[in-house]
């Protein structure tokens, strides 16, 4: 996979460690929810908070749209919820990549549902090409090409995932 980096660990701990800057400022006072998107979120939310100069909690929710697949099936399912309450908190959504923005949507509807004091989203990722629904995101690391990526938390069939780069897959595969 390393003749296929698009973006290296040097950039990524760069840009990592800017973005937790910003979410410093932003959120000073406010110790909001940061709230990870499983699996793949997790890689990012454990290098973003370690560069945070504020606190804050973090709860985690696991859904899947993609399976086995590479491309969405539109269809968006909660595998496992918050432990917490986040009404009356200010939570900050952290995923791996926005691409066409389902899973996007569909998390900000449930969450909004349940009347946080706010609901911000940072992503590492952003694929703005393959946007299917409008979505806010208010911190982005990268715009990223529509091209399937691995590395830093994404995967190819749960391969990858332990890259610290994040490069184009090998041999783009059919879409399934
Ligand atoms: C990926 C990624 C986002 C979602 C983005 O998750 O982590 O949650 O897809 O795609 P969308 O904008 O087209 O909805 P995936 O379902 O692959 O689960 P994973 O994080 O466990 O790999
Ligand atoms: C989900 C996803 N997972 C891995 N690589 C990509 O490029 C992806 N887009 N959306």
């Amino acid at each position: 996979m390393e003749g296929n980096v698009l973006i290296t660990a040097e950039e990524i701990e760069r840009r990592v460690k800017e973005l937790a800057e910003e979410i410093s400022r932003d959120y000073q006072d406010k110790e909001p929810l940061l709230v990870c998107v499983l699996k793949g979120g997790v890689i990012f939310l454990a290098d973003l908070v370690r560069h945070l100069t504020i606190p804050v909690n973090m709860d985690f929710m696991a859904v899947s749209s993609y399976g086995q697949s590479t491309v969405t099936s539109g269809q968006v399912r909660i595998l496992k919820d918050l432990d917490t309450s986040i009404e009356g908190r200010h939570v900050l959504l952290v995923e791996d990549i926005v691409d066409t923005g389902l899973t996007l949507s569909y998390l900000c509807d449930i969450l909004l549902a349940r009347d946080p004091a706010s609901l911000k989203v940072c992503t590492l990722l952003d694929k703005a090409a393959r946007r299917r629904v409008k979505v806010p995101v208010d911190y982005v690391g990268f715009e990223v090409p529509n091209v399937f990526l691995v590395g830093y938390g994404l995967d190819y069939r749960e391969r990858y995932r332990e890259l610290p780069y994040i490069a184009r897959l090998e041999a783009e595969p059919e879409e399934e």
